[in-house]
């Protein structure tokens, strides 16, 4: 037996022994896979008739409102006693599609100091041991996980289609629509099943990807015609964007989504960063296509880092300052792209 099936085995246990509630906890700026997990883990319990509660420490984006137990989700920003006292009380805290307290926000003091159960269930290299943890980080995403593990702990039988919905959405949202991270036969396996269980693939894909507001086409439009930049001696593409541009087009969480990975479309470019002036400060995403290790660059120069080909960073100076870093820094990663990046940087 493996270790996630030794956790498995030992949470089927626990949750037949008493009754006790259940809080389930997304990643700060929920993305599909974290909000259908917990869509989907939620329809269990409510399926159980187990008191069971979505906290986020910010805001579930619109875009994903309308998978089934969603709009239930309370945020610590507009209740923070009544998150307290859930967590609190909870005997069980599922913590989805993150492997640290850590990116829990304004949650993690609270869960930290819960007396309850806390469960990992993620696919982010390196989890925080101190938690039971049932993590892989082969899978496509936590949903593809979490239908193995719902399958193994309470049987297919219990998955329903809006289960099924969401678990796509995860998977679906992961892979950028199966394009990459999503080369195991496991994965497919997973949504033949689920279309068998209900999924309606059709409705998903127009929630997800055909829901625009016109507002959001045009500051994509806008920041790939005026501001897209791409460097004259290196494969490197830079978009910047001023609060001014996202007030302009009336923007709201999510628009920016996927737009970071558009560049790397472009046949020669081979690393995409999007630079985002906010109110509190500048945010940046990296993304790479191949073996370019953009974490490290976002590690070394922009407080961040993540995964090899997708990472961010943030910084506390002006957006002009970010853009000259990000230009300063371009030869340095690339001779390090040759040369090796050390651990002293
Ligand atoms: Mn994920």
């Amino acid at each position: 037996m493996n270790k996630n099936e030794e956790v498995i085995k030992k949470l089927k246990l626990r949750l037949n022994q008493t009754k006790f509630k259940v809080v389930i906890i997304p990643h700060i700026s929920p993305d599909g896979d974290a909000v259908g997990s917990c869509s989907a883990l939620a329809e269990v319990f409510r399926q159980l008739e187990v008191e069971w509660h979505i906290l986020t420490c910010d805001y579930i984006p619109e875009y994903l409102r309308f998978l089934k137990n969603i709009s239930r989700a309370v945020s610590y920003q507009d209740k923070p006693e009544w998150c307290r006292q859930l967590i609190a009380e909870a005997g069980i805290i599922f913590m989805l599609d993150h492997n640290t307290m850590k990116r829990e926000g304004d949650l993690e003091p609270w869960v930290a100091a819960a007396g309850a159960l806390r469960v990992i269930i993620d696919h982010h290299p390196d989890p925080d041991e101190r938690q039971w943890v049932i993590s892989d980080t082969r899978v496509s995403s936590t949903c593809e996980l979490l239908y193995s593990v719902i399958s193994q702990i309470w049987g297919k039988e219990i998955i329903n289609p809006d289960m099924a919905n969401a678990l796509y959405t995860g998977i679906n949202t992961d892979t950028g629509g199966l394009s990459h991270n999503s080369s195991r036969p496991e994965t497919y396996r997973v949504i033949a099943d689920l279309l068998e269980l209900g999924l309606n693939k059709a409705y998903i894909h127009e929630q997800i990807y055909q829901m625009n507001h016109l507002s959001r086409l045009r500051l994509i439009g806008n920041v790939l015609l005026n501001k897209l930049q791409v460097d004259a001696h290196y494969p490197v593409a830079i978009m910047p964007i001023t609060l001014e541009e996202l007030n302009r087009y009336d923007y709201k969480d999510g628009d920016l989504e996927g737009l970071v990975n558009i560049p790397l479309s472009i046949h020669h470019i081979c690393v995409s960063i999007q630079i985002t002036e906010r109110k509190e400060r500048v945010k940046l995403s990296f993304r790479s296509k191949g073996e370019v290790p953009v974490n490290q660059w976002a590690k070394a120069f922009f407080n961040g880092g993540g995964h090899l080909n997708a990472a961010g960073g943030q910084m506390n100076t002006s957006l002009e300052e970010v853009i000259k870093k990000v230009n300063e820094t371009i030869p340095w990663f690339f001779d390090h792209l040759k040369t090796g990046f050390s651990e002293e940087e």
